[in-house]
């Protein structure tokens, strides 16, 4: 597997990526192998995954084909809250050479393992991520996602040096540091969240760096929802690339899906990742290429195997073959999560519909916080956004202009009239890893 790593210096392929490519026929045969192993390993060996079998009355010999898979019970996040630190684990701390864990919003963090075989699957799907992504050995990867328990940061660094690239483990934050180093070092490609990405092209243009003089060529970003037109902006301001990758601590970290050349949705690495979509409410099955909760099944992992995980995240499957040549099925881009939605005036709201409306009007800088407060009962929100310098100095009534167009826009996606605040640069807080884009106020004490 990861023995032979190489890249020829146009990118594209790389053996590591050949699972990729698999006919979709072989590729079901892995699966349904891997999925009969890991729910034998998972019944064997977590004490809760084997109670919800027998309340079920169903064994491992269940399994027949991978429709089969629809039996079994689901995971939810607080399955893992439930069992801190350690009850889901398939493996005996001997063989757990890695913990990570999430904070989450609440209370006790969630946990993670993995055994040596499992840091080398996430290797290699990391390392196919980047190929996806056109990296390859050669090039020289600032790495900016958060180092520590945060999956990002060791997740990258792995899957960087597994295909070959010199890997930079920066971490996240020390902004002035990582653009001396993309110019210093010639780096090539750079991952973080792309929040923090749209912090260091403002950083490099108050330090007088054109991001476009330099060798940097990719960007990789994930880990928080970010929208086409985020992507515009990052892709035109910084002269890059700007692919999209997803994963989850509970399933394995980053890894789980990434985008190709074709930027058209996200291929799922289902050799070792089994996606399903849901409805929320019933939690029936939904035929693919429609809208619902995405459920994920670990095919390989030993030493955490999650079944029908419920990410919470809202997608839908795409079958139609991908002109990149991968077999690998994609899914839409995340927009938002089952649990993210608020309900104004009886409309419901996502934070990514607010970014969207704010990202198609020029004056606006992707820089942006939802409030929502809480009066008589009846939830408000007021959008605070920052403008341009030329706006907020309002010399010519831009000020006004662009409050106008916003409310439409916002109000053109919405259906409702939202409090605006436009404020100048630099007004809300920068993030060096997820940001925070809605501030709940609504059970605050007045
Ligand atoms: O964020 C893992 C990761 C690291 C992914 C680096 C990509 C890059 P958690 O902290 O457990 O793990 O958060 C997982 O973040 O359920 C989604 O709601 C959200 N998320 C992750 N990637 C994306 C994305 C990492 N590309 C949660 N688009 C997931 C939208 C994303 N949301």
């Amino acid at each position: 597997m990861l023995t032979e790593l190489w890249n020829d210096a146009e990118g594209g392929f790389h053996p590591a990526s050949a699972p990729d490519f698999l006919p979709a026929t072989a590729l079901k045969q892995v699966q349904l192998r891997r999925l009969r192993a890991v729910v034998a390993r998972a019944y064997k060996n977590v004490a809760l995954f084997r109670t919800r079998m027998e309340e079920r009355s169903l064994t491992p010999d269940a399994i027949h084909s991978l429709a089969d898979i629809q039996h079994l019970p689901f995971t939810i996040k607080t399955d893992l809250r439930d069992t801190y630190p350690f009850g889901l684990f398939a493996s005996p701390m001997s063989d757990v050479v890695r913990l990570h864990a999430s904070s989450g919003t609440t209370g006790k963090p969630i946990v993670v393992a993995y055994t040596r075989e499992d840091i080398d699957v996430w290797a290699e799907v990391m390392a196919r991520t980047f190929a996806a992504c056109g990296l390859h050995r050669g090039d020289i990867l600032q790495n900016a996602f958060g180092y520590g328990l945060f999956t990002g940061g060791l997740g990258a660094h792995y899957g960087g040096e597994a295909l070959g690239a010199t890997v930079i483990p920066i971490s996240g934050g020390n902004t002035d540091r990582q653009i001396m180093l993309i110019r210093d070092f010639g780096v090539s490609a750079l991952c973080c969240t792309p929040s923090y990405f749209t912090h260091m092209i403002e950083r490099a243009r108050e330090l007088g760096v054109d991001l476009h003089d330099l060798p940097l060529r990719v960007g990789i970003f994930g880990a928080e929802p970010w929208t086409d037109g985020m992507r515009r902006h990052i892709e035109t301001e910084a002269g890059i690339k700007a692919y999209d990758i997803y994963g989850l601590s509970e399933i394995i970290g980053p890894g789980v899906a990434s985008e190709c050349s074709a930027q058209e949705g996200l291929h799922v690495f289902e050799d070792h990742f089994y996606p399903e979509i849901i409805d929320p409410e019933t939690g029936e099955a939904l035929p693919d290429g429609q809208e619902g909760e995405l459920v994920l099944t670990t095919l390989s992992k030993k030493a955490m195997p999650m079944i029908r995980y419920r990410t919470r995240d809202i997608t839908s499957l795409i079958t139609e073959p991908c002109t990149c040549g991968r077999t690998l099925r994609r899914m839409r881009r995340i927009g938002r999560r089952s649990d993210d939605m608020f309900i104004i005036r009886g409309v419901n709201v996502f934070p990514s519909q607010v970014e969207a409306a704010l990202l198609a009007v020029e004056g606006t800088l992707p820089h942006y916080q939802i409030i929502l407060t809480r009066d008589q009962g009846l939830d408000r929100m007021a959008v605070e956004v920052e403008v341009t310098p030329e706006v907020f100095s309002d010399r010519i009534g831009a000020l006004e202009n662009v409050r106008t167009r916003l409310a439409q826009a916002i109000e053109h996606i919405l259906g409702i009239r939202v409090e605006l605040r436009l404020v100048e640069p630099r007004s809300i807080a920068r993030s060096e890893g997820k940001a925070k884009r809605v501030i709940d106020r609504r059970n605050d004490t007045v």
